[in-house]
Parts: C-alpha cells; sequence; structure tokens
C-alpha cells in the first residue's frame, strides 16, 4: 500500500522526527511504499523568520542553512502537497502533529481535499483524541504509539477487512465516534533503525561551534519518570495507564547497533538525543552505552535533568562523545518552581548540574519559561538573574502553553481553544495571561530576555524600552541586539 506523511514544522526548523522516523522504517519492513510532504524547506510567500539563525549555541560556519535553500523556488504549501499527492497517488496520508499546530493543519488538509484516507497520530491526538477526531477530514486517528496499528490498519484498508477492533484506533461511523483502547507497549529492542531516507538530505545540516556536521535526532527511550505540571508526560502516562511500564529505554546495544546503522548509511557524526533526560540512566547502563559508543565516534547533544546529575555519569557522557547539554531551569524562581511547575530541584542542584557539565566542557544551554501562573516580573528577573549565575553558553526561552490534560491546563482552568473554538497558537501563548503581568509584557520580557543576560545591568534601563512593540522600541532592540553580539 502506498502511504504518505505529512509532516508540518517550521519553515528551517530542520532535524528528523523520530516518530515518522520509525514509521516509515516499520512500514517499509511490512512491504509497504512510503513517502513524504515535509513543509520544512517550502519557502512561501509569507515566510515567517526562520528559526535557523537564533541558535546562539553555534558560531558562524562556512555555509548556513540559508545558504542551502537559497536557490530553491518560492511556492504555496496547498500546491505542493497537491502535486506531491498526484504524484504519488497514497492510498492513506500518515499525519503526524502537534497541539498547537493542530487547526493549521487541519486547515490545510480541508483545502487540498485528498482522496485518501487520513490517519492523525502524534502527541495531540492521544492526549485530546476527542478533538483530533472530531474534524470532517480526518478519518481515523492513533490513540498513543504508531508503531503496530499503522501497519495493522494498512493490512487491513489493503485486504478490505474489518478494521474496528484494532487497538489504538480512533474512527467515525454513522457520524459518531470510536475511541478503541491503547494497546501494550511495544518492546524497543524490536524495532527497525529509524528511516531517513524520505527525508530531505538538508534535515542532516548540524552546525556546531563553527562547524556543519551531518546527524539529526535520536531517540532511546520512551516517556519520562517525572511529572511536571506544565507537561503532556503526565496526561500521556495516565492515558496510557494499562499499556506497561511508562518510562523505559531501549538496550544500550540497540542504541549502539542503531546509530552504527546510521552512520554507515547516511555519514551521520553528530546526534541530538531527544530524550527527556540521559542521566536519568543507570551508571552501569552508561558504562554499556559507553563501551559501545565510544569506537563509533560520535559527537552528540543531550538532555539533562539536574538533579539526576552526578560526576561519574558526566564523566561516562563525556567518553562516549557528549558536547553540549540542555538543562531545564524553567524558573529561577524555587516557590514557583515547587508550587506551580512541580519540579522539586534546588537551585544548589541546579548550579552543580551546569558546573559539573561545564567542568567536563560540555557546552551547557538552559531551558526556561516565563508567563508562568502567578509569575510576577520580579520573578522572571530571578530567573534572569538565576542564569546569569548560572553564566551557561547559551539560554533557551517560550512562554509557558497549558497543554490539554496537564494540570496546570486544570488547576488554572484554561483551555487551549477560545469560546469561539479557535485554537490559540504556540506564537500567542502570552494570552492566556497565566501570570500577573500583562500578555504584552511577557512578550517584552520574551523578546529581550537574552538581552538582559548578556548585557551589563547599567544597559537594563535601555533594555526595558526595547520591551515595547512600536517603532522606538523595535530601534532600540535592534541596536542592543547588534551590541549584544559584540559582547564575549
Ligand atoms: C524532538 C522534539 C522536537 C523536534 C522534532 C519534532 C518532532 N516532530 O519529532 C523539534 C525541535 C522540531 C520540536 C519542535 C517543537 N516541539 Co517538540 N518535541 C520533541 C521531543 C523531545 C521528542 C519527539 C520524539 O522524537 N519522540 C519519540 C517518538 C518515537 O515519539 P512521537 O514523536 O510521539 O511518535 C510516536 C507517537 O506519537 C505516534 N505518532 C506520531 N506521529 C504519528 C503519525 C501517525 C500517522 C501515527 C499513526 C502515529 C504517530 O507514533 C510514534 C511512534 O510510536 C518531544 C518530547 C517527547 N519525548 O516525545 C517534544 C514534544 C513533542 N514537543 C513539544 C512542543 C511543545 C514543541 C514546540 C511547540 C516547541 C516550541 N515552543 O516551539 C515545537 C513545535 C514544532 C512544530 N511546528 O510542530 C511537546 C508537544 C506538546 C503537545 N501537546 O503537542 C513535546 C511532547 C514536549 C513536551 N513534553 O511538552 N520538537
Ligand atoms: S522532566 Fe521534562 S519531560 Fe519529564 S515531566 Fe518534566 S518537563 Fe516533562
Amino acid at each position: 500500500m502506498k502511504i504518505l506523511f505529512f509532516h508540518h514544522n517550521d519553515y528551517l526548523s530542520n532535524g528528523i522526527p523520530g516518530g515518522i522516523a520509525a514509521l516509515s522504517a516499520v512500514l517499509k519492513q511490512a512491504g509497504h511504499e512510503v513517502d513524504i510532504f515535509d513543509t520544512t524547506f517550502i519557502k512561501t510567500e509569507e515566510q515567517p523568520e526562520s528559526s535557523a539563525g537564533k541558535q546562539g549555541i553555534y558560531l558562524p560556519t562556512e555555509y548556513t542553512l540559508e545558504d542551502l535553500v537559497k536557490d530553491d523556488p518560492v511556492q504555496n504549501i496547498e500546491e505542493a502537497f497537491l502535486k506531491k499527492i498526484n504524484s504519488f497517488s497514497p492510498e492513506l496520508i500518515a499525519v503526524s502533529v502537534m497541539t498547537g499546530y493542530y487547526d493549521e493543519v487541519i486547515k490545510i488538509l480541508e483545502n487540498v481535499k485528498p482522496k485518501a484516507k487520513i490517519l492523525v497520530g502524534g502527541v495531540h491526538s492521544t492526549i485530546s483524541p476527542e478533538d483530533a477526531l472530531r474534524p470532517e477530514v480526518v478519518d481515523f486517528i492513533c490513540i498513543g504509539e504508531g508503531e503496530a496499528l499503522l501497519t495493522e490498519l494498512c493490512d487491513h484498508l489493503e485486504r478490505g477487512k474489518d478494521y474496528t477492533k484494532l487497538l489504538n484506533l480512533g474512527y467515525k461511523k454513522d457520524g459518531k465516534m470510536f475511541l478503541n483502547e491503547p494497546r501494550p507497549f511495544i518492546n524497543l529492542d524490536e524495532l527497525p533503525v529509524p528511516d531517513w531516507s524520505i527525508f530531505d538530505k538538508r534535515h542532516l545540516f548540524r552546525p556546531f561551534m563553527g562547524r556543519v556536521y551531518k546527524g539529526s535526532f535520536y531517540v532511546m527511550s520512551r516517556g519520562c519518570p517525572m511529572s511536571c505540571s506544565y507537561c503532556v508526560n503526565i496526561s500521556l502516562s495516565d492515558k496510557l495507564k494499562n499499556c506497561g511500564k511508562y518510562f523505559r529505554f531501549q538496550s544500550a546495544a540497540t542504541t549502539v547497533f542503531q546509530l552504527r546503522s546510521l552512520k554507515e548509511t547516511y555519514g551521520a557524526t553528530w546526534f541530538k538525543f531527544a530524550d527527556d533526560s540521559l542521566t536519568y540512566m543507570s551508571e552501569a547502563y552508561l558504562e554499556e552505552l559507553a563501551e559501545g559508543l565510544k569506537p563509533l565516534n560520535i559527537q552528540f547533544g543531550c538532555s539533562i535533568r539536574p538533579e539526576s546529575v552526578n560526576a561519574r555519569k558526566i564523566e561516562l557522557l563525556k567518553s562516549m562523545g557528549c558536547v553540549a547539554a540542555s538543562v531545564g531551569v524553567e524558573s529561577g524562581s524555587m516557590e514557583l518552581r515547587k508550587k506551580v511547575l512541580n519540579r522539586h530541584m534546588t537551585d544548589q542542584q541546579i548550579e552543580n548540574a551546569v558546573r559539573t557539565l561545564r567542568e567536563a566542557g560540555i557546552r551547557v544551554s538552559t531551558f526556561n519559561m516565563i508567563g508562568l501562573p502567578g509569575e510576577t516580573r520580579e520573578d522572571v528577573f530571578k530567573t534572569i538573574n538565576f542564569n546569569r549565575k548560572l553564566n551557561a553558553d547559551a539560554a533557551n526561552v517560550y512562554i509557558i502553553y497549558p497543554y490539554p490534560g496537564t494540570p496546570i491546563s486544570e488547576r488554572y482552568k484554561v483551555n487551549f481553544r477560545d469560546k469561539e473554538g479557535n485554537l490559540i497558537p504556540v506564537s500567542e501563548a502570552s494570552s492566556f495571561h497565566l501570570s500577573m503581568m500583562p500578555p504584552e509584557e511577557v512578550e517584552g520580557l520574551l523578546k529581550t530576555f537574552n538581552l538582559y543576560l548578556k548585557l551589563p545591568e547599567d544597559m537594563w534601563m535601555n533594555i526595558k524600552k526595547a520591551e515595547g512593540s512600536d517603532e522606538s522600541a523595535n530601534s532600540m532592540f535592534k541596536k542592543l541586539k547588534e551590541y549584544s553580539l559584540t559582547v564575549k
């Protein structure tokens, strides 16, 4: 059977999505024909600024991702999608989508009106299955892991068999929605090597410290043992509670085998582990992984949960090729971290984690959120000052988005759809107005967060002027940003 994946992604936000790569591999193993329509490299008229230049951790490289797309024609996404459908003639369109982009994706599907059946999977259809199945254009949804359902559904559709009992499936019949139970989790060691071959090769562009490497995301675990109040992991583990152990990882031998294969097949030597934290693994597991990975001579970046760090684990990560790590700070206010975010690590633990990583020669970037429930401007400055103290190599900041099913969305009674039923996009997260600050102030702090981090305090008066959105604020912002690039 012919299956066309639809990967709707931000322009130039490159990196191969682990979900589609895993699904494509199992489909091919079962003898199906697979292709993809991917918006990552589609240059449109109304192109938003790409995220490629924003990654502060990377020094300038000989060539950039923008250089790689400079000769590409300007296209219309829907026309390009239709062209792909007409040339490939899929029988099933398999869509992977996150909550914040759901309506945008549905609108494209409605305008393109493919004849093929449409199956939607990913985080949103798992945490909010009714919402995902509601649009008329959607025939099926996948609740939870897709590998087994997708192959079974293709087989059933191809042979005209009754698919209505398939576990993990949501479908409609006579205008009614049916949501079947999810099935037990799959054994991660039985999965084939992720299929990167269907993706545009520019997804492998990985700049790091002034050099361009080849590589992409890789994931060796599923789930997370923590329960941060803003994270979809809580709702995922709840929805999938009868499926087996929620947090699990594949054996070190499988990881080594698959990474070797990706290196040999695609020349990949730089990976970004998409796992929630590599330091959740035991020292014994990391030792085995290090033994297997050292001869591969790869480099990688990963995420680290601060309180799971110890010097031995970092030494092991370093020895197997870790060169960059992201540490979740989220807020510099310990009270907000504890009471609102359900993150119980101390400042000391975060400081220790960052210091241990940096002493091992690993570049560190922090992850932060603003616009938190009850947060004041002073709290945001606690986060700014804490980051200044940590002195990491880069800091990322987002406005909190209350995803459906998370304790934050329930406690503060916020819905990702407004009264008219329109989805609030990730770019408008400040409009949830969870903090004590007006949304414009949160937007202004988002814009200037890194200036406050980088520039001396005697310039903060000017940075405050740059927080606004009028012409004079924007011109001040531009000047300060240019200046900040000259500061070491
Ligand atoms: C790597 C990653 C990215 C990468 C790659 C994206 C991708 N699609 O893989 C990048 C950097 C691009 C990214 C961007 C964003 N991300 Co992100 N990302 C992740 C991360 C860390 C790993 C994803 C992964 O590889 N998982 C492993 C694979 C195997 O699982 P999976 O993708 O869920 O796929 C399985 C099932 O869901 C299902 N499935 C998935 N798609 C389909 C399709 C079909 C047809 C079927 C049948 C099944 C199916 O089957 C798969 C295999 O079992 C997850 C956290 C996590 N651990 O999952 C966050 C996560 C998915 N991201 C998240 C968010 C919020 C974002 C951003 C909005 C962040 C931001 N503020 O900009 C953007 C949105 C980008 C966009 N335009 O859509 C949230 C999503 C929350 C939500 N409710 O939607 C997550 C869950 C993080 C979190 N804990 O909050 N992300
Ligand atoms: S540690 Fe990260 S992935 Fe795990 S629950 Fe918290 S935010 Fe989610």
